[in-house]
């Protein structure tokens, strides 16, 4: 049968861009870096699956359990004929658990990934005909022709995964500045909120007994190779994630085993051993730090949940 009539798509032409442009420029730093986005090509997606089953990284499995137990809630200060607009919406699981509770107006998933929004918009259309999706695929941090898609109805954005922990925190006040303007007065944000904890846990979650972590930080290698025609081995590489307790961040690193030339893009990349590429931050919140940072948005936590042990946290906010 053809696609289901509830899912419409848009695309606001997201900007591409060079993606070669930015790698090359991330690698000639003096602390070399790439973005945590490169980590999710088709190997990388699956093992970041993986890792959220592994035992030691409790955050999705704790929100998810938030998210379960507080659905009615958290649908309560949405309102009734919301707008629910997920940027990065990815996988849309999480999604699924709110939906009965919350009965939205219409979802619109935002991703920059059109032929992966394509298929999740399709099978979620199918598994709830009764809800509109306005499937748009736009990069939410800089594009923003999707608005004039959006049908009426109050705006709430739905931010989970500790996505936002991601960004250092001055994007991620630029990003809750930006979700501001869209929600308008009478809008709001639901958003994951991944909690300062001991090192020790922390440490625990991005270094998992059975090595999935490191070969998912270690698969970037494999994804440069490919986009910039390198000859990167891993086997020159080794995994490092560590909580930077000053920072309260994850830091993830592939460490250079020795002195190395790696020929990149019609070039070379030295490391020197021990040099280290920085592939991730993950920032961890206190509540009240949060809030402090969502207060210079514009944003006010109306309400927070978290889990017994205070793990994780999800919260409502609005202007
Ligand atoms: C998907 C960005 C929330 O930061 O915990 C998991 C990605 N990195 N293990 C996180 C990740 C290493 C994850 N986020």
């Amino acid at each position: 049968q053809g696609d289901p009539a509830n899912v419409h798509f848009y695309n606001a032409h997201p900007s591409a861009g060079d993606g070669r442009k930015e790698l090359l420029e991330g690698l000639l730093q003096a602390q070399k870096r790439i973005s945590p986005k490169w980590f999710y090509d088709e190997r990388g997606s699956q093992l970041f699956e993986e890792i959220t089953r592994l035992p030691e990284y409790y955050p999705t499995r704790t929100e998810v359990a938030i998210l379960e137990e507080h659905r009615d809630d958290i649908s309560a200060h949405c309102g009734t004929d919301c707008v629910l607009i997920e940027p990065g919406s990815g996988s849309c699981e999480k999604i699924r658990l709110l939906l009965e509770a919350l009965r939205p107006a219409a979802y619109v998933p935002l991703d920059i990934s059109a032929e992966f929004l394509r298929e999740t918009a399709l099978q979620l259309g199918t598994d709830y005909p009764w809800l509109p999706i306005r499937a748009i695929c736009a990069d939410f941090n800089c594009d923003w022709s999707f608005l004039k898609h959006l049908p009426p109805g109050k705006r709430v954005v739905f931010y989970p995964g500790s996505t936002i922990g991601n960004l250092t925190p001055e994007d991620a006040r630029n990003f809750l500045q930006r979700v501001r303007r869209v929600i308008g007065e009478d809008g709001g944000i639901v958003v994951g909120v991944d909690l300062h904890k001991s090192r020790e846990r922390l440490n625990s979650a991005y270094n998992d007994t059975s090595g999935v972590t490191a070969d998912f930080n270690l698969n970037l290698l494999t994804r440069l190779n490919r986009e910039l025609d390198a000859a990167f081995d891993r086997n020159n590489f080794s995994h490092c994630a560590f909580y930077n307790v000053k920072v309260q961040r994850i830091e993830m690193h592939l460490v250079s085993k020795k002195d190395q030339r790696v020929r990149c893009n019609g070039s070379y990349i030295e490391l020197s051993a021990g040099e280290t590429i920085h592939t991730e931050n993950s920032y961890k919140y206190t509540i009240e730090g949060f809030a402090a940072l969502a207060g210079l948005a514009g944003l006010a936590l109306r309400q927070s949940w978290l889990d017994p042990d205070r793990l994780f946290s999800v919260h409502y906010l609005s202007a």
